[in-house]
């Protein structure tokens, strides 16, 4: 995969993306089971949560044009779950995005569900499980679809996988990020950084059973050859800082929208970002040399919430005659400065290869603020003075196609009716820290970034960066906050989530759902899989109390 060109005569120059996507007649089948196992990615024994027992799961393969089929079997004993593609547009399947409370009721343990949809885009994603922070166990992969060049390279080198790592289970870690105020715990801090779901670790520095020397992954390289690397954050805090020693890169690609190529010596992303890079092989056939991604340091000297032990991935590339068995010796190309900064590439540089030009005058405006406050008890996320919490019995897209569009104050449901065009100045008041803010169902425009009080101007109007993640950074003090302005086409009717891609921000309720034209939706024919995964759900949890201990997603 592919072979030849089974998406047509298309290429990223010629066709809209966000047209219909084109039609192959193909479907690749996945089957995935979720359990609970335990994992040692870096030699630290822990209890994850795993797909077909591996952690990460299985990548994703498909063509532009394809139908993607996943079976999920819910082995967890005492669980929801639920499986989110991760960028995917789900264009008249917004059924099938996979988020428990608002398109679907969580997969009930024990219960089979078939998520079906096109691969109406292509590029470099993941999937992950988004049921509470139940991703950050493990469980999620590589969602890779494969579509027309725009820059050349040799070799695909596949995903490159980085995902922050603790050594406790998901559960404790919401369990202390979700803890009362009076209980005084500390934000929890990530124990180590993964490549491709490998790392070592020191095992002096934990208490868990420990296997030293758990081994890094290995990547191959051929001077003289281009190579093209999918970098992907699924972590679940922190953001990161790749970059290869002694080599440049060239970025053509920004999540699953092509760029026009510019070069760098350190990749940014946060949570839920991805990066296409191609990189020269400008080395010594007998080369090693290593690959790397940073957390960096702990706020406030950096941008996460690291414990400082090893907070440093490393993967090791061997180019064709370098000795496999040697442990390359190179240094960081990445500078204090360039790890420090908390920010994304400027969205000067950052211009679409397909051009479009949003529309200037959006039919609605709406500044919503992200703030950080007590509730009394607890400190929680609020968005436009709510904070969130799933109803996983009552999913909104259900509501919407019986035509309600009341719904109760926390499940932040925010109506945009038939409106064209919306556009959303989110401000960040928390100067602690920055937040990669997801959309679903859609790429967005990103007109503008900065701090304090937007003042109207836009990068780049013609052609301004697309993309479906964000980074929002942390306010500069309590009276300047930063903040991101972003333009979505109300383009495909659906319930869609608009949120802070950190795992732990979630469980504080930093999310809203974004109703768009309610009215299609009431005439759409959501397969009846989906009512009964309430019905599932409901005779399982009839004899079982699901303990949700966050907001839910
Ligand atoms: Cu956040």
């Amino acid at each position: 995969m592919p072979q030849g060109c089974p998406w047509g005569s298309a290429t990223v120059n010629n066709t809209d993306p966000y047209s219909a996507p084109p039609e192959t007649g193909m479907t690749r089948f996945y089957d995935f089971t979720i359990s609970h196992a335990v994992i040692k990615p870096d030699g630290v024994e822990k209890n994850g949560v795993v797909i077909n027992g591996a952690f990460p799961g299985p990548t994703i393969e498909a063509n532009w044009g394809d139908w993607i089929q996943v079976t999920v079997h819910n082995a967890l004993e005492n669980e929801g779950t639920s499986l989110h593609w991760h960028g995917m547009r789900q264009l008249a399947t917004p059924w099938f995005d996979g988020v428990p409370s608002v398109q679907q009721c969580p997969i009930a343990p024990g219960s089979t569900f078939t998520y079906r949809f096109k691969a109406d885009t292509y590029g470099t994603s993941w999937y992950h499980a988004h049921y509470s922070a139940q991703y950050s166990g493990g469980a999620l992969g590589p969602l890779i679809i494969y579509g027309p060049k725009h820059a050349d390279y040799d070799n695909d080198v596949g995903p490159v996988l980085l995902t922050d790592h603790y050594h406790q289970d998901y559960i404790k870690v919401v369990e202390q990020v979700m803890a009362p105020i009076s209980a005084k715990l500390p934000p929890p801090l990530s124990n180590n950084n993964l490549i491709n779901g490998k790392m070592n670790y020191p095992c002096s520095s934990t208490k868990n059973v420990c296997t030293p020397n758990a081994g890094v992954s290995k990547f191959s390289f051929q001077s003289g050859k281009k190579h093209r690397l999918r970098l992907i954050n699924g972590g679940a805090e922190g953001i990161q800082k790749f970059s290869i020693d002694n080599h440049q890169m060239t970025v053509i690609a920004n999540d699953f929208v092509p760029i026009q190529p510019y070069t760098a010596n350190v990749i940014t992303l946060g949570v839920g970002q991805r990066a296409d890079v191609v990189v020269e092989a400008t080395g010594k056939p007998t080369d090693a040399v290593w690959m790397r991604s940073n957390l960096g340091k702990a706020f406030p000297a950096g941008c996460n919430l690291v414990d400082g032990v090893s907070p440093e991935a490393v993967a090791a590339i061997y180019y064709e005659k370098a000795d496999q068995t040697a442990i390359p010796t190179t240094q960081s190309s990445a500078s204090p400065a360039e790890i420090a900064f908390c920010g994304s590439d400027a969205l000067t540089k950052t211009t679409p290869y397909y051009p479009i030009t949003p529309d200037a005058h959006p039919t609605t405006t709406k500044d919503i603020d992200i703030e950080l406050k007590s509730n009394g008890t607890h400190n929680l996320w609020y968005m436009d003075g709510s904070t969130f919490r799933a109803d996983y019995n009552d999913p909104v897209l259900l509501e919407a196609k019986l035509g309600n569009t009341s719904f109760p104050p926390t499940w932040n449901v925010h109506n945009f009716g038939s409106d064209k065009t919306v556009r959303l100045v989110v401000y960040n008041h928390f100067t602690l820290g920055s937040h990669p803010m997801h959309l679903h169902g859609h790429d967005v425009f990103v007109l503008a970034e900065g701090f304090g009080k937007w003042d109207g101007s836009v990068v780049n109007p013609s052609n301004p960066q697309r993309r479906d993640v964000q980074l929002l950074q942390a306010a500069k003090d309590d009276n300047t906050p930063a903040y991101i302005v972003i333009q979505i086409e109300m383009d495909n009717p659906g319930v869609w989530p608009f949120h802070c891609h950190i795992a732990w921000h979630m469980s504080g309720g930093l999310y809203i759902n974004v109703l768009e034209r309610p009215a299609d939706i009431t005439n759409a024919n959501i397969p009846g899989v989906i009512a009964q995964t309430c019905r599932d759900w409901a005779t399982w949890t009839g004899g079982h109390t699901p303990d949700q201990i966050d907001a839910g997603l």
